[in-house]
């Protein structure tokens, strides 16, 4: 049977068992535009979606068949899908703020075992932009963290272990460094920290490690206080600050740069892109949009096709603009570390014995007390 008669049959099937509804998953697959396809022959597709508009149009009102189509691409479906009568409201599911990812925690520990000190209100501020998959995902990560220190029951510590796993990758304890990296690593993350802690418009320094992790031999993580749609300018800039940290302080110390922190120029990059051309922030280049992009970002990956709609003249003028702003923040941040080059030294020499400190520790080192003293 094709599949353009399996969907009458499952219409004639929910007619007769109905009330009900119709669920399709991922309905982009075969609600594509008709006709976009390269070179064509996709017949089987188009015949299965004229099916789908042919029953969607033959329903009395008097029926009880609702369908409901999921899809990560409502651009590119075909528009007749669209039309009164057949998908004719649309609801946007975004990624859950704190209060829906609470809730999802709460469905997710159902069926596991968790320790009476594990904190759910914790845990949602701890996660933002996760999705329900990812929760999900963390906490199945953290009974495996539990599991393999033979513990029945998950704690606080195996879902933040968890939690540095699912943002950062796989702890690589047996990666070896040689003790003149590790400094390097040392100094370029508390690099990022420094500049994090005197920008005004950037979130808290949350962790500082030193342990190879995914790609990285390091990383620094700051965590926003709350859920945040909007970034201010003043914020990118101050971002963009934190990401030159890095390479600063290698270059402040060692008076040698590495190509370490081709991740951290990178990022800077797309967001000195992003003010310019995207936000309008540039006073220079004012407030219009520059590049066509075919917008689609999927699992956090940008499939955009950025394509030029400015001239010869202006793309120079984009690329000298994104440099500037780049050498501007390059140059703030380096007073920064110039200016508490002594809490550089003393809190890179910390992480090297600590390997880890998180954002307590810092703030203690920061104020001249060290963490032992306080807790004693
Ligand atoms: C390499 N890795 O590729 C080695 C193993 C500068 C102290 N030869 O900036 O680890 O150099 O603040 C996602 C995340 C590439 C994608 C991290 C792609 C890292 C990370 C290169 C620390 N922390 N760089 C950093 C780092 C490297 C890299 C990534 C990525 C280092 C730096 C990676
Ligand atoms: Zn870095």
């Amino acid at each position: 049977m094709g599949w353009a008669s399996r969907v009458r049959d499952l219409f004639q099937q929910a007619k007769k068992v109905q009330p009900c509804i119709i669920f399709l998953d991922e309905i982009d697959a075969v609600g594509r535009q008709r006709g976009a396809g390269v070179g064509g022959g996709h017949d089987e597709r188009e015949q299965t979606l004229n099916q789908l508009l042919v029953e969607m149009d033959g329903f009395d009102p008097k029926q009880t068949v609702i369908v409901i189509a999921a899809s990560n691409r409502p651009d590119v479906l075909d528009p007749a899908l669209l039309r009164p009568g057949r998908f004719d409201r649309q609801v946007v599911v975004d990624k859950p703020d704190i209060k829906g990812r609470r809730a999802i925690l709460d469905i997710h520990i159902q069926e596991k075992k968790i320790d009476k000190d594990l904190d759910l209100d914790v845990i949602a501020k701890r996660t933002p932009g996760f999705t329900g998959a990812d929760l999900a995902n963390l906490l199945n990560e953290a009974a495996l963290m539990a599991a393999r220190q033979g513990k029945k029951i998950i704690q606080m510590t195996d879902v933040e272990a968890a939690t540095d796993r699912v943002i950062a990758g796989p702890e690589r304890k047996s990666k070896a460094m040689n003790e003149k990296e590790k400094e390097i690593v040392a100094y370029h993350e508390v690099g990022h920290a420094l500049v994090a802690k005197f920008c005004q418009n950037t979130d808290p320094v949350h962790k500082i490690s030193i342990l190879p992790r995914g790609r990285a031999l390091g990383y620094t993580l700051q965590l926003p206080q709350q859920d945040k749609y909007l970034m201010s300018r003043a914020e990118i800039e101050d971002q963009i600050k934190v990401l030159m940290g890095g390479r600063i302080a290698e270059d402040l110390k060692f008076q040698m740069i590495t190509s370490g922190a081709s991740n951290d120029i990178e990022r800077a990059t797309e967001l000195a892109r992003g003010y310019i051309c995207n936000y309008g922030m540039s006073e220079r280049l004012g407030a219009r949009k520059y590049g066509k992009s075919q917008g689609y970002v999927f699992m956090a990956k940008d499939y955009s096709d950025h394509s030029k709609d400015y001239s010869e003249g202006t793309a120079r003028e984009i690329d000298e603009e994104i440099r500037r702003l780049i050498d501007v923040c390059y140059a703030e941040a380096k007073q920064i570390l110039i200016d508490n080059f002594d809490k550089l030294e003393e809190i890179s020499k910390e992480i090297l014995e600590k390997e880890v400190l998180d954002g307590k520790d810092f703030e203690a080192l920061l104020s001249g007390v060290s963490s032992e003293s306080e807790s004693v």
